[in-house]
């Protein structure tokens, strides 16, 4: 009884992490509140040693492609929401999509992120069959591992897009309160979109879950949307931050301090040791990585080719025709830090590890 009234301590913690303890939810909400420049130091140090041991200082890379951003919803953090008229709105053809893919592989990533909004002509009209080829050409024709960011589909979509090859479905929750989720993803449901990364993980694909920042959740949010991250078992974590759309209703919500995404990333590392934590050049452009990559960071996303038309999400500009956001653009902050990338071969060897653990667990729960 008088363990739980103690007092959390920072060394205490850092030291359970370090012996991969589990944390509990006032352990993880005290990190999070952490404010000093010492205090962050050593967290962002015991985030690094962690990642460090788990990957041997090699980092990996996701291209990005944004192949269409139309979308039929009304996210009200996102420019890309149906009645903006505000971004740019494009549908690239197949040819175009191929031709990206390609220019990232010869770039030297180690996956592509084939990313859209929920496009009325993919989840209405055409049907997703363009897109399947799409996945069976890369996986037979290239090295690259695969992630599939279509917003909510089926789960017999998940089981052709796992046949097809795809290795990571990407559908991210932003928030576990429920309230919040309602203010921000309008009219979807909670429940579903959680569902779906479980029928993922049962039809073999590797799963990424994200928490937005700045958005109005508070501290205790955070700290217990991370414990049902890890109860939902999700291969990759990511936080971003808020970036403010024109046309949107959060334009005028301000983007929230950086401190608040570099300590979640640090502590998703402590929580997610041995697990993929991103790095997104969506934000702060090449600016922000660094940071990023010393809070534990593993994974460099959001690498765009240039002059090719395509768009971020939360930047949808920024950086990209300067080829900031490439595999090139990138490299001194990897050597500036120590780090080094991964070879595909490694990439590869990691994601099909992940994989037999989903069957292990699947066979085991029978
Ligand atoms: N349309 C699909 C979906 O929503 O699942 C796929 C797109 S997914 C890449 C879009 C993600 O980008 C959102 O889930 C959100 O986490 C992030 N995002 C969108 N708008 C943002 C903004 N204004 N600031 C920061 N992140 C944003
Ligand atoms: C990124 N803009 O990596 C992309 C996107 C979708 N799976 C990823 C949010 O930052
Ligand atoms: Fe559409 Fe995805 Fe933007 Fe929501 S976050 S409006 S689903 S593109």
């Amino acid at each position: 009884m008088k363990e739980l009234n103690q007092k959390p301590n920072l060394d205490v913690i850092l030291d359970k992490a370090l012996k991969r303890q589990n944390l509990s939810c006032k352990e993880i909400l005290f990190l999070l509140t952490l404010s000093t420049e010492n205090d962050l130091r050593k967290l962002f140090a015991v985030a690094r040693s962690l990642r460090d041991r788990n990957f041997n200082r090699k980092i990996f890379l996701y291209g990005f492609v944004y192949f269409s951003t139309w979308c039929r919803n009304a996210c009200t953090f996102c420019g890309y929401r149906s009645s903006n008229s505000q971004m740019p709105r494009y549908r690239r053809t197949e040819e175009e999509i191929w031709d990206a893919v390609l220019r990232l592989q010869e770039s030297g990533v180690h996956l592509v992120d084939l990313t859209m909004g929920e496009d009325p002509y993919y989840h209405r009209k055409q049907g997703f069959d363009p897109l399947l080829n799409l996945v069976r050409q890369i996986k037979r024709e290239t090295d690259l591992s695969v992630m599939i960011s279509p917003g909510l589909i089926s789960k017999q979509l998940l089981e052709q897009f796992s046949s097809a090859g795809a290795d990571w479905y990407a559908c991210y929750q932003e928030t576990y309160n429920k309230s919040l989720f309602r203010r921000l993803r309008v009219g979807q449901s909670f429940q579903q979109r959680l569902v779906s990364k479980l029928q993922a993980a049962q039809v073999g694909l590797l799963v990424e879950e994200g928490l937005l920042l700045g958005v109005g959740e508070s501290l205790e949010n955070i700290a217990s949307a991370m414990q049902r991250m890890q109860i939902l078992g999700a291969q990759q974590v990511r936080a971003m931050s808020f970036i403010p759309q024109p046309g949107s209703p959060l334009e005028s919500l301000p983007s929230p301090d950086r401190q608040r995404e570099l300590i979640t990333i640090a502590v998703f590392r402590l929580l997610f040791p041995d697990k993929l934590i991103p790095a997104s050049l969506d934000i702060d452009g090449i600016s922000g990585l660094a940071d990023r990559l010393a809070a534990g960071a593993n994974v460099i996303t959001s690498l765009i080719p240039p002059n090719a038309g395509f768009a971020g999400v939360a930047q949808h500009s920024k950086d990209i025709n300067e080829g900031y956001r490439t595999v090139a653009g990138i490299m001194p902050v990897i050597r500036s830090l120590g780090l080094e990338i991964a070879t595909i071969e490694e990439y590869s060897h990691w994601i099909s590890e992940q994989k037999d653990m989903l069957i292990s667990v699947k066979q085991g729960s029978r």
